[in-house]
Order: C-alpha cells, then structure tokens, then sequence
C-alpha cells in the first residue's frame, strides 16, 4: 500500500521549446501519446509563462494525477502519481498494466527527443527504503518490514529488514550499520594489523556494540565503551543480536564496562584522572551529540581529537570512521582538523567497501607524530 510516483524526462533541442507557441506544439504531442496510456485523460489546469515555461495538470478518473511540464531550456518532465492499495497490480512497472518503458520510448520517439529516461516507482507512505548517501544521493534498499521505530532523547532509532542485508540501524535516517557489514568493523579496527592483546581500549560511542563484540574476541586487558544512548543499546541488543553477540545484554565483565552517557564528558573525567589507553576509538555517528551548544559539528569532531589524544598513551592509536570517499572536500577537512592538533599527529587511512552503505568508506588511523 503506497503512493506511486513515476518520473519521466526528456531532452529536446531548446529551439522547439524555447516560445510559447513550441510548447504549446510539445505539449499536444505530449497530451496525444497520454491519451493512448490513459484514455480517461482530462486536463486540470494549464499555464503558460515567458520565465517559467509551460505547465499543466491532468488526471484520470481523479485517481491518476499527471503534471507535466515543458521548460524553455529543453527540458520536460513528467510526473504521473496514484495511490496503489495492497494486493493490486502498480501500473507501469516491468510487468504492470502498462508499460513504462514504452510510453517514454513512444515520447522520446514523436518528440524526437535527445535523451529520455523514466525512473522506477518511488513508493512513498509504507516502509521506508530511501536513505542519503554520504553525498546525498537516493539510495533505495530493499526494505521489507519496519522492525522497530523509537524516538529517544538523542535521536530517531529505526531498525529495518533489508532482504540482502538483514537488519539495519538508522539514526536520524542515516545507514549507521547493518548485519552484513562486519567488514565496517573490521576495516575500523584493522583486524589482522593491530595486536590488541593485553591492551586497554576506549571506544567512544559504538552503541550498536559490533566494535565491542569483536575486539572482545582479541583478548584485550580492558574495553570501555562510552554511549550517550540507552535506548540504541536496548534496540541493537533485541534486533542486531548477530553483530553484537551478548555484550549490550551483559553491559559489564572482568574485560569490558559500558558506561551511558556524553563521551566527552568522560573523556574529561579521564583526563582529570590521568587514566591513559592503547587505542582510542571514535565509532560516533557521522554528526555526533553534543551535550554542549557548539556551533558546528566540526567544533564537536575537533573536541573528540583534543580530548582523547589526552587519553592516549605515548604510543597509543586513535582508530575512527571517516566518510565515504566520494566526500573529499569533507574528508580534507577532516585533515585539516587532525593537521592543527598539538601535539602534532601522523595517519594512515583504509578502505572498505561496507555493503549497507553502498559505498566506499575511508578510516583513519591517527598517531602522534
Ligand atoms: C551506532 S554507533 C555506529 C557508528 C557508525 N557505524 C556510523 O556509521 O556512523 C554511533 C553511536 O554514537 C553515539 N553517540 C553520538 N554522540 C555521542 C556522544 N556525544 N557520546 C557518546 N555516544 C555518542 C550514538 O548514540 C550512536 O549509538
């Protein structure tokens, strides 16, 4: 059950829309190839200007909606929408009533347009499937059941299924980690390369519990996990039991403690304690919470640096996630961040394909120079 929105667009060459008695030529054409899709076909509303090009509303039988409009600059675009109840057939999809594909080759063909495409169905109003990209791109996932939703203090907690992927956790709808994605958890703490035997570890957020989970299994001396929130714990504990085994259950044993609440806060209780650790991780959401009114994120990202190479011993690592390697101006900020600490710190960075993301991710590993 979901509103179904289908998108078309078609480049024409700009002199055949470039007047309004060319639009008004397009837009017969348009209207007649419609007509033979949509039989019922009634026009709503026209309009006409010299800045904005031609734009109409049609409909059929009130259940179909269509706006088309035809821009001076050779553009035109088409946006049919109707609302599909449960069990029905959509119409133009692959195999629907009609479809779609051959109505944009029929347009492209009588408007002897240039390029032409239609876009599958967005479906809007059941589960939800379109999530951002680290550069803001659509990416639709194969969502087949909202598995819970919950808004805490922090942040909306959503747990979805993902036929491919399994289940996921989204935080302000954003991919934060999914079952398929121990390579994430791997590639940020760089399995196979550091030795965590013996060591003392802090992690700084990681609340969906995977980076704990594991490093547990490396035999480190001790592990304290600092998450703002209780809620993410409490939903990654139920539902994403596959990455996080049973250390969101347990919250504490001779190897581990989890502590809720602000990081930096902690990390200045550490600090004034002159408590030190081999490696520091920074497994925070990509915009992190802020107990204090900072401005801009990065004020937040530059405090964790500060603050935990504090905590660092001499020798110790400071492991974190950056972004998804499409986002080079934001990760050369990042740089630029981690260039104006003092002491002075060097990295090196890796790379992974993380398989909920859909994307390429770097991650830093930063030390003091
Ligand atoms: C779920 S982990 C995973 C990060 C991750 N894999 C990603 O894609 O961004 C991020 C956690 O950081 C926590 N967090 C954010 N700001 C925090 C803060 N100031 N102190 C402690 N935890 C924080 C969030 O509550 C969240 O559970």
């Amino acid at each position: 059950m979901a509103a179904q929105t289908i998108l078309f667009d078609f480049t024409l060459d700009s002199a055949k829309t470039a007047d309004e008695k060319q639009r008004q030529d397009v837009a017969k054409i348009l209207r007649n190839e419609l007509e033979h899709v949509f039989p019922q076909l009634e026009l709503v509303y026209s309009m006409e200007s010299p800045e904005n090009g031609y734009f109409s509303v049609l409909h059929e039988n009130k259940a179909t909606i269509i706006t088309c409009r035809i821009f001076q600059h050779g553009l035109l675009t088409v946006n049919v929408e109707y609302f599909l109840p449960a069990g029905k057939e959509p119409i133009m999809s692959f195999d629907g009533l009609v479809h779609g594909k051959s109505l944009e080759n029929a347009l492209a063909v009588k408007l002897k347009a240039i390029r032409g495409q239609k876009l599958p169905a967005l479906r809007r109003g059941d589960v939800p499937r379109y999530f951002p990209s680290s550069d803001e791109r659509i990416i639709e996932y194969d969502i087949d059941k909202l598995v819970y939703e919950e808004r805490s203090p922090f942040q909306k907690i959503q747990i979805l299924h993902s036929k491919t992927l399994g289940n996921m956790l989204l935080l302000d709808e954003l991919q934060n980690i999914a079952e398929s994605d121990l390579i994430y958890t791997e590639t940020l703490m760089g399995r196979g390369i550091e030795n965590y035997e013996g060591k003392e570890i802090c992690i700084l957020g990681g609340g969906d519990g995977a980076l704990l989970y594991e490093l547990l299994k490396e035999n480190p001396k001790h592990v304290v996990m600092l998450e703002i929130d209780e809620l993410v714990m409490q939903a990654c504990n139920k539902y994403l039991n596959s990455i996080c085994g049973d250390v969101l259950e347990k919250r504490r044993s001779d190897q581990y403690e989890i502590v809720v609440g602000d990081c930096v806060e902690y990390l200045k209780k550490f600090i004034a304690e002159g408590r030190k650790f081999d490696y520091v991780f920074g497994d925070l959401t990509d915009i992190p919470i802020t107990g204090e009114p900072v401005g801009v994120d990065w004020d937040f990202i530059r405090t964790i640096f500060e603050h935990s190479f504090k905590v660092l011993k001499p020798d110790g690592k400071f492991l974190t996630h950056g972004n998804g390697t499409s986002c080079t101006e934001s990760l050369e900020l990042f740089e630029e961040q981690l260039a104006l600490l003092k002491p002075k710190v060097k990295y090196t960075t890796s790379k992974a394909f993380v398989p909920s993301f859909m994307e390429e991710w770097l991650f830093y590993q930063v030390t003091f120079a």
